[in-house]
């Protein structure tokens, strides 16, 4: 493309005049030219872009300095191949041609940060994105003996198992002092320079930028609709929680009218409250349905984990993992070197890799997180044989929903227990609100976090949030939507919101509350398809190749049309809806309505806990220790004075 095409194009007396404007308007009115065009367009593509997914990868799996400059040198790389393509596609004038041609041409036209014009800003941002991803995944919190602790396995362990106040609290504290004050400075910085590039991309500032990926007018409306229509449900599993919490923890640290302290709901974020079902379960004599227990009793390694997975995919019908995938993903956490640790999949452009790069603990959470990533594998797949610019998802809330579709189905019980994973399962009332607790304390609890991740970022980017107020502004929001309050008082030398890891990764969130809508229409949508009848709670589309077909369906479409058309295809509607989210819940929902019937929806902003005691206990001791010898020491120094 980049020679080739230029010269055709030019030998035609074809002329931009403005090369680096994406709203450059050229005036070659051949079709078939630039269909030509794009097809050279694409095999340099997928070479450019594997190229630069391979630096990152090698730095991510193995974070060095030198592996640092080499991603910085190939991003700097891939920049410019970007800029020369949009000059390129900008010599069109597409007003007469297809709705295909001009959707690629359109879309070769934004370039994300490859827009920033001065390059000594470019390899700024990008060096500034490296250090915020390598002090996040190198973070660690050390206890004053032992060994120090990094997020994944430990921290995450003792988030989820502790029941202990202050030793959570610890836990909670020390990961954000690691990963948090130390990144404001880049953070701020990031803000300025993603802000100029979304203006070189013809975007008021980078939230609307990041807005413009969903293509319709109305979109923050439409989730602030789901949204509304969704937080009577999360009231009540609050107020719920919020009561068992305060039978544990006592009214030293929990209101019944007040907010839940942050560090005390099984997750580092509070975003997911699974890891506390122990604590809340409605129906403590019914069977478990945490196959924690059971994956480890049975020696699950991270491979047959996988491999669960892999089935589950191939029992529709859908593509299987690659050869290539088992050889390269990176499965477990290496113990010679550092890596990202947090999960994500990888689509490296050349039709072949496809991977996976996950810490994997021997947990039902990371069983669901191999889900999640392996459907985004599935995308990868079904979409790979479009051009390059197709192959995303038909929104970025799509591309999340297709392995946690998947894992509705799988966390079913009866599903559970057919793979092996469950030892026992009752069939009856009590059993079912069991199982909708636990996936409301997932998919519920999860609602308000997944909202307001990016409500905080879209007012970082407009301007109205401040550094001034960075942090106080994020917990506004935390405990506005999620009803939740930090264990102690924070303040502008904290930067919590750099304790999330798609913060410092520059990473949108609105896809993943995207997705928890989705993923119930597909669901939904996929059960019909199997033939299921009765609660859509029960259903499981193992092994039904219609449900497979439906979905891979809509997927190999990958971002060839607008979104409301791909849902169309699986759903056979073109709007977002909670109603089969709510169907799927409505048991739970009449539950809990009738278990908080004395209870206070809802919580007072204001309220805040007692502080908890200093953890651990030795630290108590040596903490006492030094106030008593100052103390003895004072009045020494007292008695002698002369
Ligand atoms: C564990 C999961 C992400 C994901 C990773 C890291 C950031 C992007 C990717 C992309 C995929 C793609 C994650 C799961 C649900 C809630 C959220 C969380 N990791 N990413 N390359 N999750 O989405 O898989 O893999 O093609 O866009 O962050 O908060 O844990
Ligand atoms: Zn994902």
């Amino acid at each position: 493309m980049a020679v080739r095409g230029s010269i055709v194009l030019l030998l035609l007396g074809i002329f931009c005049y403005l090369p680096s404007s994406s709203r450059c308007q050229g005036t070659n009115t051949n079709e078939t030219q630039a269909i030509q065009w794009l097809a050279e367009y694409n095999e340099l593509a997928m070479k450019a872009y594997f190229e630069s997914t391979v630096a990152s990868w090698s730095y991510q799996t193995d974070i060095t300095d030198q592996n640092e400059q080499a991603m910085i040198d190939a991003n700097v790389k891939v920049a410019a191949f970007a800029k020369e393509a949009r000059t390129n596609a900008s010599l069109f004038d597409m007003t007469n041609f297809s709705y295909d041609t001009k959707r690629q041409l359109s879309k070769l036209k934004t370039i994300g940060d490859a827009a920033i014009e001065d390059q000594d800003k470019l390899e700024e941002l990008n060096n500034v994105l490296a250090g915020m991803e390598s002090r996040y995944s190198k973070g660690k919190v050390c206890p004053e003996d032992g060994e120090c602790l990094s997020l994944e396995p430990g921290l995450t362990r003792i988030m989820s198992k502790s029941r202990n106040y202050a030793e959570l609290n610890w836990a909670w504290q020390g990961w954000r002092e690691a990963v948090g004050p130390s990144a404001k400075e880049d953070y701020k910085r990031y803000v300025e320079l993603k802000n100029i590039a979304s203006v070189a991309n013809g975007y008021a500032n980078n939230g609307d930028y990041w807005k413009s990926w969903y293509e319709v007018d109305d979109f923050t409306d439409q989730l602030e609709n789901l949204y509304q229509e969704l937080s009577p449900l999360y009231d009540n599993l609050h107020a719920y929680v919020r009561r068992k919490l305060y039978d544990i923890y006592g009214s030293d640290y929990i209101s019944l009218k007040g907010p839940i302290p942050a560090h005390i709901l099984g997750n580092m974020w509070s975003q997911s409250w699974l890891n506390i079902l122990d604590l809340v379960l409605p129906y403590k004599d019914a069977s478990s349905i945490d196959v924690t227990p059971v994956l480890v009793r049975e020696g699950y390694d991270a491979r047959r984990m996988f491999n669960v997975s892999d089935e589950f995919f191939g029992s529709l019908g859908l593509k299987k993992m690659t050869p290539e995938f088992w050889a390269e993903s990176m499965i477990e956490k290496p113990d010679d070197r550092e890596v990202v640790c947090h999960a994500s999949a990888w689509d490296f452009s050349n039709q072949i890799d496809f991977r996976i790069k996950q810490c994997t603990d021997i947990t039902m959470d990371d069983f669901i997180t191999i889900h999640h990533e392996m459907g985004h594998i599935e995308y990868y797949l079904q979409y790979k044989d479009l051009p390059v610019v197709y192959r995303g998802g038909a929104n970025p809330g799509f591309h999340e929903a297709v392995g946690d579709t998947l894992a509705l189905s799988v966390s079913t019980p009866k599903h559970l227990k057919a793979v092996g994973l469950l030892d026992e399962v009752q069939d009856d009332y009590e059993a079912d609100i069991n199982f909708l607790m636990s996936m409301a304390l997932d998919k519920i609890a999860f609602l308000p976090f997944g909202y307001l991740m990016d409500k905080w970022r879209w007012a970082v980017f407009d301007g109205t949030i401040t550094p001034e107020n960075f942090n106080a502004e994020w917990w506004k929001l935390r405990t506005q939507y999620q009803g939740i309050v930090p264990p102690t008082p924070r303040t502008e030398a904290n930067f919590d919101p750099a304790a999330k890891y798609h913060i410092p990764s520059d990473t949108p969130y609105i896809r993943y509350f995207v997705s928890h809508i989705l993923q119930f229409q597909f669901h939904k949508a996929m059960c019909e398809a199997a033939g299921h009848t009765g609660d859509l709670l029960k259903c499981d589309v193992y092994n039904s190749q219609e449900a497979g077909k439906l979905l891979g369906d809509m997927l190999k479409m990958g971002e060839s049309k607008e979104w409301p058309e791909a849902l169309e295809k699986i759903t056979g509607n073109r709007t977002m809806t909670a109603q089969p989210l709510l169907d799927y819940f409505q048991p739970l929902i009449s539950w809990l309505e009738e278990q908080n019937s004395g209870e206070q929806l809802g919580w007072a902003e204001a309220w805040t806990p007692n502080e908890p005691p200093v953890w651990p206990s030795s630290a108590i001791s040596a903490h006492q220790t030094s106030v008593w010898a100052s103390v003895v020491l004072a009045s020494l120094v007292i008695f002698f004075k002369p």
